[in-house]
């Protein structure tokens, strides 16, 4: 189907995962002198035309399981994100960690539906003085949703204003903002600023904030990370007289 080069297996197991039908792919066992390796997209698995498919001296064959989980057939089973395979020493069989939320002899089992992200205690977003939380996806994976549940904490936006668990308590509009790690607004949608903004369902006091059914589900990787910001932190403006902070548990909606 296509032929790449790449460093490591796992940087053509991400190319197969972002290219329409591909289904498997070949990774040389040997680097070449650039320290690059022969990365084959195939649009199909070995499930489905076996005879294209042997042992072989050249590659190890990867192929997807669910579309999601890369499986070495001919040698040894692992793949990171969604989980890490070791192999016994005594046999051929082998014990793989799961990621949070999946589970299954190879981790393919789960990982549909809301997964929580957070796995050491709840995310905190100040309100000021650049106290935004951080977060990472579990593993890699189709996302067509956030959400936050509210664990503790309130913020003020200013000196007497009462507090809110997600925004402006007086006029019940939203101040949390989610970012890129170069602080670049994703989520909402569509957000135009600086002001606090309104989403259908949600309100500053909601126990949960949910960023719904984003426009197109977008792929994430354990290396992104996504920041949560109140609104006047993030933009600097009119942050020096607020307080507070508020802590949740952050879920995305895998599809
Ligand atoms: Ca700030
Ligand atoms: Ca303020």
């Amino acid at each position: 189907m296509e032929s790449h080069s790449t460093e490591t297996p796992e940087d053509c197991q991400d190319l197969c995962l972002i290219t329409p039908h591909c289904f498997s792919i070949n990774v040389a066992i040997h680097s070449n002198s650039e320290n690059r390796r022969l990365c084959q997209l195939l649009s199909t698995n070995k499930e489905g035309k076996s005879e294209h498919f042997g042992p072989s001296n050249y590659f190890n064959h990867f192929t997807t399981v669910s579309g999601k989980l890369f499986i070495c057939k001919d040698s040894f089973v692992l793949i990171p994100p969604r989980g890490t395979c070791h192999q016994h020493s005594t046999s051929s069989n082998f014990t793989c960690e799961c990621a949070p939320g999946l589970e299954g002899q190879f981790c393919e089992i789960g990982g549909t539906g809301w997964v929580k992200l957070n796995v050491r205690g709840p995310v905190c977003i100040g309100a000021k003085g650049d106290a935004f939380g951080r977060v990472s996806p579990q593993f890699v994976g189709y996302v067509a949703a956030i959400k936050l549940v509210h664990v503790s904490g309130l913020l003020y936006n200013s000196r007497n204003s009462p507090g809110a668990k997600w925004g402006h308590a007086r006029n019940n509009k939203l101040g949390i903002l989610i970012t890129d790690d170069q602080n670049q607004v994703k989520l909402p949608e569509n957000f135009t600023g600086p002001q606090f903004y309104t989403m259908a369902g949600n309100t500053a006091s909601s126990p949960e904030l949910v960023f719904p059914n984003f426009t197109t589900p977008q792929i994430v990787s354990t290396d992104l990370e996504l920041r949560l910001w109140y609104l006047e932190d993030h933009n600097d403006i009119s942050e020096a007289d607020n307080r507070g902070e508020s802590c949740a548990d952050v879920f995305m909606f895998y599809v």
